[in-house]
Parts: structure tokens; sequence; C-alpha cells
């Protein structure tokens, strides 16, 4: 494109954590006197923060679109905050301390909006406007935008030269069938819709799947009071050292009343299900052509370097890798993604990028160990940080910390989330919390940031 950048414009598809860093990445470039695109975000909440915006809705909203969040209460960060940490904006820039590394939800997305927050990046945000459809007109070199002012019920399109989907693919959720779940007496969710323990209080509770939703629901429902935990894996148990309270079967066969059989012959008599069984990449607003095809993994096929649609590299993805890194590596890809807007990164063609991406995959899929993918991803996020002026991110020490946090939470799943790291940015040790977490009933970021002494 020949026209000077200012005249092209950029959407981005959704104001979560990719979304904001995608606003702050040129923020970031304007400051340094480049010249930028015209930005408009769109995002169909009431408010930019994506998944980290709880709310008590589920099903559909008030205008009657799907409720994205997929958080609940009493989540607290399941990895230490020191491996999320943006480059640019430590913990203890944002709190004016340093703070324990296992914060509750409130107090992450006060760090993560904080710095969105602090930026002049809301003004190109347009709230509760849903994007509909992205359609790509080869004569033009444009895409269509169709959005949905909520609010206002008003339907409306605009052209842009690059699209940068950053919708997050944590809300959809994937929902197996078994035999029996229609007739059975209690509550069946996903664990999309999953908002309070305590409502599991003195339950039998069977979470089917084996990751990270299972084990947060599972060992939640436990601190809040739930009388049993039963997991049911499909392809490999947690295996971790469960105390008195919890076990694990293999994969739930059918349910008879109230009764689960599962695959062993064993059965348990249950009051309620949660699927804990993942999310789908679902962008209902793209054709075929432009459509990313995939399920949650480290590295999805057909985007460059993770990022660039290689059919069309005027289109973008953010966040769409399985996560050890979050917040920095979605800073990373946004940095990437700019620059390559800004034209600083020329993109080789597509027999090369095509190259590149299925050079990664097979190396994906090679990883067999937790160690090996948290080593794959490290190297993913490194490639991507050379290419770009993003700050310096020790991805090594990054890497380091996340083998530790594996290796604590293999010696005590319900005592991981009370032990300290230093923070890759600042050297400082966290300190330790004022409450043991299985004994912090209270999750609100006043309760959190209370000084020890006042603590209960
Ligand atoms: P999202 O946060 O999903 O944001 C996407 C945004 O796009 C949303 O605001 C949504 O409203 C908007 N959007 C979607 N569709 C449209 C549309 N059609 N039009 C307009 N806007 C749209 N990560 C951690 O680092 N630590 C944790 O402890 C942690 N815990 C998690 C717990 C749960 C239960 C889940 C589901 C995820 C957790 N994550 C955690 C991972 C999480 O994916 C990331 O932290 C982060 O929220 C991803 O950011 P994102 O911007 O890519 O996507
Ligand atoms: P994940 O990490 O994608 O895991 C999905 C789980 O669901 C995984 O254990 C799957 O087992 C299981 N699954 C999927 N389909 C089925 C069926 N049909 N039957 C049984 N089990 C199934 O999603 P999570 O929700 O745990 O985590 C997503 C994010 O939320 C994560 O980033 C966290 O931070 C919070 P499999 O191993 O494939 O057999």
């Amino acid at each position: 494109d020949t026209r000077p950048i200012k005249d092209q414009r950029v959407c981005i598809i959704g104001a979560g954590p990719s979304g904001t860093a995608q606003l702050r990445a040129f923020e970031a470039a304007e400051k340094n006197g480049a010249e930028i695109p015209e930005l408009v975000c769109f995002e169909k909440q009431a408010n930019w923060g994506g998944l980290w915006n709880y709310t008590w809705r589920t099903g559909l909203d008030e205008y009657g679109e799907p409720v994205h969040c997929s958080m609940y209460r009493y989540l607290w960060s399941n990895g230490p905050k020191e491996c999320l940490e943006f480059a640019d904006y430590s913990f203890e820039q944002h709190f004016g301390r340093a703070i324990p590394s296992y914060p509750p939800r409130e107090v992450l997305h006060d760090y993560i909006m904080g710095r969105a927050e602090n930026s002049g990046a809301k003004k190109f945000v347009r709230l509760q406007t849903a994007v509909r459809w992205v359609q790509y007109s080869p004569e033009t070199k444009k895409f269509t935008v169709t959005v949905k002012n909520l609010p206002e019920d008003r339907i409306y399109s605009e052209e842009f030269d690059y699209v940068v989907v950053a919708n997050g693919h944590f809300s959809t959720p994937n929902m197996p069938e078994f035999e029996g779940l229609s007739m059975f007496p209690g509550r069946v969710l996903h664990a999309h819709d999953f908002r309070d323990a305590l409502e599991f209080k003195g339950k039998d509770v069977l979470l089917v799947g084996s990751s990270y939703s299972a084990e947060d629901i599972g060992t939640q429902c436990h601190k809040y009071g739930a009388n049993s935990i039963t997991f049911s894996y499909r392809t490999k148990l947690m295996g971790f050292d469960w105390p008195e309270g919890f076990e694990e079967k293999p994969l739930l066969k059918k349910t008879v009343g109230n009764v689960a059989h599962f695959s062993d012959g064993s059965t348990k008599k249950v009051d309620a299900i949660v699927l804990c069984t993942g999310y789908l990449h679902h962008f209902p607003f793209l054709p075929d052509d432009l459509r990313l095809k995939t399920h949650n993994r480290l590295y999805p096929p057909d985007i460059y370097k993770g990022v660039v649609w290689i059919n069309n590299p005027k289109l973008m993805y953010l966040g769409m890798q399985d996560q050890y890194y979050t917040f920095n590596m979605f800073d990373a890809q946004a940095w990437y993604a700019r620059d390559v807007i800004l034209d600083r990164i020329k993109l080789p063609d597509r027999a090369a990028m095509k190259a590149d991406s299925e050079a990664w995959v097979k190396r994906e899929e090679a990883c067999k160990t937790e160690e090996e993918k948290i080593d794959f991803q490290t190297e993913y996020v490194r490639d991507l940080l050379q290419a770009t002026d993003y700050p310096p991110l020790d991805v090594d020490h990054v890497g380091e910390l996340f083998k530790e946090w594996e290796h604590h939470k293999e010696e005590g799943i319900l005592t991981y989330r009370n032990r300290c790291y230093p923070s890759t940015l600042t050297g400082t040790m966290s300190p330790q919390h004022h409450t043991l977490w299985m004994d912090a009933l209270d999750d609100s970021l006043g309760a959190f940031l209370k000084a020890p002494e006042a603590a209960e």
C-alpha cells in the first residue's frame, strides 16, 4: 500500500488483554514519533477487559448476545503473576509495592487494565458494539466490517485496510454429549457457566475433563465446602497427590439417575456435573477463507509467527494459542502485528510463511512433557521479541518460573498458591500473602491488598 500510514485504517476485534495490547503497541510507537494508522476497536461488552470482567450472567446478555465471561467468583491466578508481567509495566509500578505471586481475579484485572487506563487508548474503543461480519474484497483490497451497536439497535459497516482478530478462544464451550444426562436429576453445566462454588457446598460434584478448568473448579468447590470431588478424564489423569475427598476416574460413559458410570465399570452417586471439556475457537463473523480452524494447541496452523493469516496477511490473530504465557505473549504478538502494519517487518512470500509455520507445528507436535511444552512457548515468544522493540523480557527466567510452578503444583495442588517468586523485571521477591490460599475465602482486591496485621 502506497498511501501514507495515517490514512490507513485498522480494525481490532475485542478489547480484552490481546486487543488492548494492540492499542498499547500503537501508542508506544506514536510516543516514539511514529505515524500510526486510524484505530477502531470493537468490543461487545460494556467495558474493556475481556474474560477478566466478571458478570453473574450466563447464557445470553441483555441484548441476546452470548455472554463472554468464563470466569467465576473466587478465581485466583492459576500461575505466578511473575510469568505474565508486562515488560513495560511492572506490578510494583502499578501497586506502588510488591504484592504476592498469586493474586485473585480482581487484582489481576486492576493491573492489566491499569496499564490500558493509564494510556490514551480508550478513545479508540467502541463499546457495546458486536462484530457481525468481515468480508475482504480483492478488488479494493479492503475489509468491510459490519457491526451492531447494541444499545442503539443499529447495524452499520465500515471499511478497513487491516483486521486484527482478538476475540479470545475460551468463551464458546465445547459441549460433548453423554448418555443419560438429559434425565440427570441435578445440575449439569459447562465450566463457562460456572459462577459460584457455594452453590455446591455439601454436594458430591463430578467434573468431566482433566485440564485447568477441572483442576481449578474442583479445588475451588472443595475449598468452599463441597462434600466430594470426582474428576473424569478422557486421555490422561491429572495425577496430583489429591487430598482426601478427591478422586480421579476414567471417562464418564453414562449416567443412570444420579449415578455416574465410568469406563472402568466403577460408579459414583453425584449431585451435580460440571463439563470442564474446554472451548471452541469460534469466529461467527468470519467467512471460510479468513477463518482460523484449530483446536486448543500451542501452535495453531496457518498463521505465520502465530499471528499473520498466511492466506491474507492483512488479517491478523492475537492470543489464539493455548497459553502458558499470557499477557506478555499477547504484547509480543501485538508489537509484531503493529510492525507488520507499519511496514517495519517485511513478510516473506506465502510459501516461506507456510514452511515456517509448518516447521513450528512439527516442533510443537514433538513436545511430550510439560517442560518441553513450556520451552516451546518460551522459544516462540523469544522469536517474536527479537523482531520488535518491545522492552527486554527475560524469557529464560520466565520459563524457569513456569517449571518451578509445575513442580510446586505437584508438591501440593492446594498449597502451590502460597509460593513466592521474584519479578523478572525488578528482581524483587514477592512477599508471602497474609493468608494461606485455602483459608482466603474473600477474594476482593481490598482484602488482598490489606496489610498483614490488618487482615482477619
Ligand atoms: P478475551 O479475554 O477472551 O477477550 C476477548 C474480547 O473480545 C472480549 O472482551 C469479548 O467481549 C470480545 N469479543 C468477542 N467477540 C466479539 C465480537 N463479535 N465483537 C466484539 N467484541 C467481541 N490467564 C492468566 O494469565 N492467568 C489466569 O489465572 C487465567 N485464568 C483463566 C481462567 C479462566 C476460567 C479462563 C477461561 C481463562 C484464564 N486465563 C488466565 C486465560 C485468558 O485467556 C487470558 O488471560 C486473556 O483473558 C486472553 O485475552 P484475550 O484478549 O485474547 O481474550
Ligand atoms: P483445555 O485446557 O482446552 O482442556 C480441555 C479438557 O477437556 C481436556 O482435559 C480434554 O481432555 C477435555 N475434553 C474435551 N472434550 C472431551 C470429551 N468429549 N470428553 C471428555 N473430556 C473432554 O480447557 P480448560 O477449560 O481446562 O482450560 C482453558 C483455559 O481456562 C485455561 O487457559 C485456563 O487458564 C482456564 P483430553 O486431554 O483432550 O482428552
